[in-house]
């Protein structure tokens, strides 16, 4: 049995009080919070070449095509002749992400390429204006309502098509001085207040991206944020709105910056970040809009321990598909996502709602943790490499440098194995089956009394 000594509850001082503009972010921040997971939609006119051009493969993502390949916007545009995704069906993407247990989706409403993924009262260079004649951001918010997942937008502020967009692309061949900036800025805020109106419902998050061009400055940025937050007080901005982030790091440098949260991008920060909101955003493959040769998948097991790396420093883990030109979501990603869904399915409360770890590190993988009542706490240790049992009769883990009391064990999946801990150093040790209850990350839970106090040397404070 584990130790049943009653442990006397450390004085802890309660939380101080948070500011006014704390408790505002941490009001808007609570379902992203306890999300943890979502799924990142790239569709657009990109996934018709799908990294192909006049008969040649095109290096880079996908959706970069217009640049990667030096194509002039005019014969750009006309892609949007041949967009109909004829098999596209909103219910079956929201399936998907729920398979996968992910609980909000954030699709591109406009990518860098500046066709609308929706029905646009300000422009023809909109999902109206294709073959395909469906808004298919309306019927996506539909489906995302009867699933119960929270529906977020990608807004690209660069746009590689628009008149009025500077800088133009060199090989553009239409005139800069033509262009007006401004006008520009108010036509991207009518489409934003399109999509933030009400028709697609309430919109979780407005995703903004393609904020690095000279021509986009922290005063439009604070400016553009105070135009969104006036359209909806509850959504919530990511730091792309304005020019604070260090680049694919996606953190705020210091500096009165706008957006509620950081955005890395294809990395996940080495530690947790105390105070901070983040979410690292990350591709299957090596792209984020859909490319039929790119065939680099990465395995389901690394994306399993990824979300748990990523929650166990405190983040959120935006993984990416790419539609096809057809509207289905590629066979691999689903099939991975599959996978990553059977693993939630039984493990989903180690991330859900989840916190950092306390601890800098653990020799066998990561931890998150949850406030229970009575001022106790559950620490979900997620076991990457399961120790290997000295006899072949019995086997423990070390749970190293905690100083509480643990009053419960508990081995998630696993339905018979009756876990205990006792005290081993400065730690406890913990019985364990021989063999892990998951071949990629097994998930013991520890209920402690009190907030968890890690020894000074293994504290990730
Ligand atoms: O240029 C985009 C890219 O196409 C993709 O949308 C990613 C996703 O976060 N963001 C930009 C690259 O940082």
């Amino acid at each position: 049995m584990c130790a049943l000594m009653i442990g006397s509850l450390a004085m802890q001082s309660p939380p101080p009080q948070p500011s006014a503009k704390q408790a505002d972010l941490d009001r808007r921040m609570g379902w992203f919070r306890d999300a943890r997971f979502g799924m990142f939609i790239h569709c657009g006119l990109y996934a018709i070449p799908g990294g192909q051009w006049q008969g040649k493969e095109v290096g880079g993502a996908g959706e970069w095509i217009l640049q990667t390949a030096r194509i002039p916007p005019a014969e750009y545009m006309p892609l949007i002749t041949q967009f109909n995704p004829v098999e596209f069906n909103a219910d079956e993407w929201v399936r998907i992400a729920k398979m996968a247990g992910q609980k909000y989706i954030v699709i591109t409403s406009k990518h860098h390429e500046g066709f609308a993924l929706w029905d646009s009262r300000v422009s023809t260079f909109d999902v109206m204006g294709t073959p395909f004649k469906r808004d298919i951001l309306k019927e996506l918010a539909d489906a995302c309502a009867r699933g119960g997942i929270k529906l977020c937008f990608y807004h690209s502020i660069m746009d590689w098509t628009h008149c009025d967009y500077l800088p133009k692309r060199e090989w553009d061949a239409r005139k800069e001085e033509d262009a007006d900036f401004d006008r520009y800025v108010g036509y991207m805020k009518e489409q934003l207040r399109e999509l933030v109106s009400g028709k697609y419902g309430k919109i979780g998050i407005l995703w903004f991206d393609g904020e690095w061009e000279p021509s986009w400055t922290h005063e439009r940025g604070l400016e553009l944020a105070r135009y969104v937050r006036a359209l909806d007080p509850d959504i919530i901005i990511n730091n792309r709105v304005d020019k604070g982030r260090n680049g694919m790091a996606g953190l705020n440098g210091a500096g009165d910056w706008a957006g509620d949260y950081g955005t890395p991008e294809q990395e996940i920060p080495a530690t947790g970040l105390a105070g901070t909101d983040w979410e690292t955003c990350m591709t299957m493959n090596d792209t984020w809009g859909w490319k039929a040769t790119d065939k680099n998948w990465k395995s389901a097991a690394n994306m399993i321990q990824m979300l748990c790396d990523i929650a166990s420093k405190g983040g959120n883990f935006l993984l990416n598909v790419g539609s096809q030109p057809d509207g289905r979501i590629p066979a691999e990603s689903i099939e991975r996502l599959a996978q990553i869904g059977a693993w939630m399915e039984t493990n989903g409360e180690a991330i859900y709602g989840s916190s950092a770890s306390p601890f800098a590190n653990l020799p066998w993988g990561r931890c998150t943790q949850k406030q229970l009542p009575q001022g106790r706490t559950r620490l979900y240790l997620h076991v990457f490499e399961w120790p290997k049992s000295a006899d072949g009769k019995s086997n423990t883990l070390i749970m190293p440098a905690l100083t509480n009391e643990i009053v419960a064990v508990r081995l998630l999946g696993a339905t018979s194995f009756a876990s205990s801990a006792t005290r081993s150093g400065d730690g406890w040790s913990i019985s364990i089956p021989l063999t892990p209850s998951d071949p990629v990350c097994s998930v013991i839970a520890i209920d402690i009394v009190g907030r968890p106090l890690p020894t000074a040397a293994h504290s990730s404070k």
